[in-house]
């Protein structure tokens, strides 16, 4: 598959990669000038935005390039295991802030666009940053591999090149409306193409069994049409050791571009239809979060980019003749979340029927090379693939499942003799009117281990999604808490709090996390805490100017700044929010408060709905609906508001999170596995409103009870109450401000004087509630004043304030990978 061999270097001279430009003033604007002129074709002076953007960008890129050069050959040279992260989705955030920091330019690159008489920030802004993932699953694989760059760990991250990412949100009468996201339109100047290293991925057809002279029965697969895969490469650069790893995304390409005859014959649209539809494989990202829908096309993505990445690994990465029998010593994939479960399939295809391994021996190799990672705890989030739409794609893969599933129900009867119901309750395929292959057993059987993300959710996976397998194979199973890098998340995006931080500690933090831990004895210090409010303060303007710019808003400069920034599911509550700042503001205009007496408060939201997810697009809806009502009533004096910017992404965030005094984690006990963003905000010093859930729980065992405010059901609670038959119209009946609030909310003020506008929701949580909101109303009101008798006493709050950041290193993903290094891919 390999086009066009790498040529034999004659001079010893060109053996390395030559010098990066002079880390210097002036080496930066000779190079910035000659990619203007020779990779851009235009003089400065006749230059736009998006010229100096992709100039600037590739300047910076020939300070990496070297170090990615070296690392790659220094990883060829050497036999270190590789970890090959396998993730249908990545959230990068912008790449060039990001890389000016790896490489200690900025202030070099500032100085330099002066001297060329541009603005930096003009250009920074002027970036798209690929949202090529939902949310806190794609930034995840972002951050980890951030880390594992940063601890100088071989790893390729292998993905899909989406052409179009996460939708970008507009909203149109305050209801959220999708344009698609084309973040290559201008140009994309941090990627590299291998046309020539593009591998071909079959689908469909049938298979044919035949017996050989030996008497081995040997199966071959005879597809029924191919698409090309097209690897692009992007650089993962560590923090400032010159390691650099590297992302491989794939792009899907027709094998045939159209057929010359139909054209000829003048039909158009037909003769590049196969064309359009191989190429529809790596359109667009699947905006459904932790909902899978389960569509034939979202199989082919995961196929297509499983397909190409192993294929890349054995035949172009391993030395060529690599004993494979050895696989495992040299690669794992970690399958993040079972979007590229499929491998383990492909592997046993590869190695069975395209190398000639025996069953056995090849799947104790399968076995080894690849680990999964659970990202939920709902059951309509865990993948099943129709058998008949598996079959028709992929029929080759489907017996190897059957086989794999076969041998192990014989394990499973041996260990329990006579547990029927045990073998059907543990089998891959999900009996039923329509047969369906379950992922998360498959990966589950196929791996060498398990992880959930935090503490509590590794727990209820074994207890209750994956019960069966955790008693057969206990020792499979572990915890890995996830963690954020404090690259992107602490030192760039909160450049202040950082200066403050090393002005403290020294710098060695930003690679070391745990060493924040001396900040502690800061938080008695006075003088510290007024400059940590200063730059709070700062970070909170910054923010308003943003969001002026942005969207137009006004923001009060001083109130406190509440947060709830995710994305819009129903088990994550916004609801429950959104009845908090309606029963504050049922409290000012019943005349119970006066706006003087209160905490005044300004609500951030940011969110994005799936968008065929009803009830989410309703919450949306009402959310802006209260905003805009609570922002335009003067008798509150202001006292109150609400900020919806839409679109919130990787860029937003790295401005919202260092604003905030508050962050809101409020999802129901035990549905959010983990949770990302509630580590981002207690590392840069808010104080979290959380329940018992996700990572919630470590946070807040970490920064103590004193620094977090929690409320709500406990998980086994949450499980009694609705075992008993939860009644939501209960709660309303009972507790008075409950009904003011959710009858206020129904009014039909909020919506223009018609009341059924807000019914959907309404209605919703009266008969059903199904995330029990107003169960744990009352307690959230409650924890809410709490707060606000906390950020009373602004010292006391700041010192907790401190004490987050101090107590949060843990959550570094410097930390999580060192996890995973000990406890599934070295262990
Ligand atoms: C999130 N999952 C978890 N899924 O909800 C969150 N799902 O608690 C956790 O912190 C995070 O993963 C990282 O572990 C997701 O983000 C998805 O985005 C997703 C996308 C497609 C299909 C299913």
């Amino acid at each position: 598959n390999v086009v066009g061999p790498t040529m034999p270097v004659r001079n010893p001279v060109a053996q390395g990669p030559v010098n990066p430009p002079a880390h210097t003033v002036d080496g930066f604007v000779e190079a910035f000038l000659r990619e203007l002129n020779f990779g851009q074709g235009v003089l400065l002076s006749r230059s736009t935005v998006n010229d100096q953007y992709l100039a600037l960008a590739r300047t910076v890129q020939q300070y990496l390039v070297a170090g990615w050069l070296e690392t790659g050959a220094r990883r060829r040279q050497g036999d270190r295991k590789i970890i090959g992260y396998l993730s249908a989705e990545y959230l990068l955030g912008r790449q060039l802030d990001n890389a000016l920091m790896a490489t200690t330019l900025g202030e070099i690159a500032e100085e330099a666009m002066t001297q060329c008489g541009l603005d930096l920030a003009r250009l920074r802004a002027q970036e798209i940053e690929p949202g090529l993932g939902n949310g806190g699953l794609g930034r995840l694989a972002a951050c980890f591999v951030d880390s594992l760059a940063t601890l100088d760990v071989p790893c390729i991250g292998y993905g899909i090149r989406y052409e179009y990412g996460i939708f970008r949100q507009t909203f149109v009468d305050d209801r959220q409306a999708e344009v698609p996201d084309s973040w290559l339109s201008l140009g994309s100047p941090w990627e590299f193409p291998h046309p020539e290293r593009q591998v071909r991925v079959a689908f469909g057809g049938r298979t044919e069994t035949t017996t050989d002279e030996q008497g081995r029965e040997r199966t071959t697969w005879i597809p029924a049409w191919d698409v090309l895969g097209i690897p692009y490469h992007y650089m993962v650069p560590g923090y400032r050791n010159g390691s650099v790893n590297t992302l491989r995304l794939w792009s899907a390409k027709a094998t045939q571009a159209f057929d010359l005859q139909i054209f000829n014959s003048g039909d158009y649209a037909e003769a590049v239809r196969s064309q359009t539809f191989a190429e529809n494989i790596s359109k667009v990202l699947y905006p459904e979060d932790s909902t899978p829908q389960g569509k034939e096309l979202r199989l082919q993505q995961q196929y297509f980019f499983v397909a190409c990445s192993l294929h890349d690994f054995i035949e172009n990465t391993l030395p060529r003749d690599f004993d494979l029998r050895r696989l495992p010593e040299r690669i794992i994939f970690q399958l993040n979340d079972t979007h590229p479960v499929i491998g383990i399939p492909e592997l046993m295809r590869i190695l069975v029927d395209l190398k000639g391994f025996e069953w056995d021996e090849a799947w104790d190799i399968t076995r080894e090379c690849f680990a999964y990672t659970c990202h939920t705890l709902l059951p309509e989030a865990l993948e099943v693939w129709p058998v008949e739409l598996l079959g028709r794609l992929l029929p080759r893969h489907l017996e190897i499942i059957y086989r794999i599933n076969d041998n192990f129900l014989d394990e499973v009867r041996e260990a329990y003799p006579g547990d029927a119901d045990r073998v059907r309750r543990m089998s891959i395929i999900a009996e039923g009117p329509q047969r369906a292959v379950r992922m998360a057993y498959l990966a589950t059987i196929g791996g060498s281990r398990v992880n959930g993300v935090a503490e509590l959710q590794s727990q209820l996976l074994r207890e209750k999604v994956l019960p069966d397998f955790s008693e057969l194979w206990p020792d499979k199973f572990t915890n890995i808490t996830n963690g954020v890098t404090p690259r992107r998340f602490l030192h760039q995006a909160n450049p202040l709090l950082s200066t403050l931080i090393t002005e403290a500690i020294g710098p060695s933090w930003v690679t070391d996390l745990e060493q924040l831990r001396g900040l502690e004895p800061y938080a008695d210090d006075a003088g510290f805490r007024e400059q940590f409010q200063a730059v709070k303060q700062a970070n909170k303007e910054r923010l308003y100017r943003e969001l002026r710019a942005r969207d137009g808003l006004e923001l009060p400069r001083h109130a406190m700044l509440d947060v709830m920034v995710k994305r819009l599911h129903e088990y994550k509550r916004q609801t429950l929010k959104l009845l908090h700042i309606v029963s504050l503001y049922d409290d000012l205009i019943s005349g119970d408060v006066s706006p003087a007496d209160m905490v005044s408060r300004t609500f951030v939201f940011g969110a994005k709905a799936a968008p065929g997810y009803y009830m989410a697009k309703e919450i949306i809806y009402l959310i802006n609906s209260v905003g805009r009502t609570i922002n335009e009533d003067k008798r509150i004096e202001g006292a109150l508001s609400v900020a919806f910017p839409a679109n919130y992404n990787v860029t937003l965030a790295e401005k919202v999170v260092p604003a905030a005094d508050l962050s809101e984690q409020i999802s129901l006990a035990g549905k959010e596995a983990s949770g990302t963003g509630n580590m981002k905000f207690a590392l840069n010093g808010a104080l979290t409103i959380g329940t018992d859930d996700g990572a919630n729980v470590e946070i807040r065992a970490l920064v103590g009870d004193d620094n977090f405010f929690l409320f709500g059901l406990t998980e086994p609670e949450a499980e009694q109450l609705r075992a008993d038959g939860y009644d939501p119209k209960a709660f309303y009946r009972s507790d008075e401000k409950l009904r003011r609030t959710l009858d206020l909310l129904g009014s039909g003020i909020f919506t223009g004087g018609d009341a059924s506008a807000s019914a959907p929701l309404v209605q919703n949580l009266l008969h059903d509630d199904p995330f029990m909101a107003l169960a744990d109303f009352r307690s959230y009101l409650d924890a809410q004043t709490r707060v606000d008798e906390a950020y009373r006493d602004s010292d006391a709050w700041t010192r907790s304030a401190i004490l987050n950041v101090a107590r949060t290193g843990f959550f570094s993903s410097d930390r999580s990978m060192r996890d995973y290094l000990d406890r599934v891919w070295l262990a």
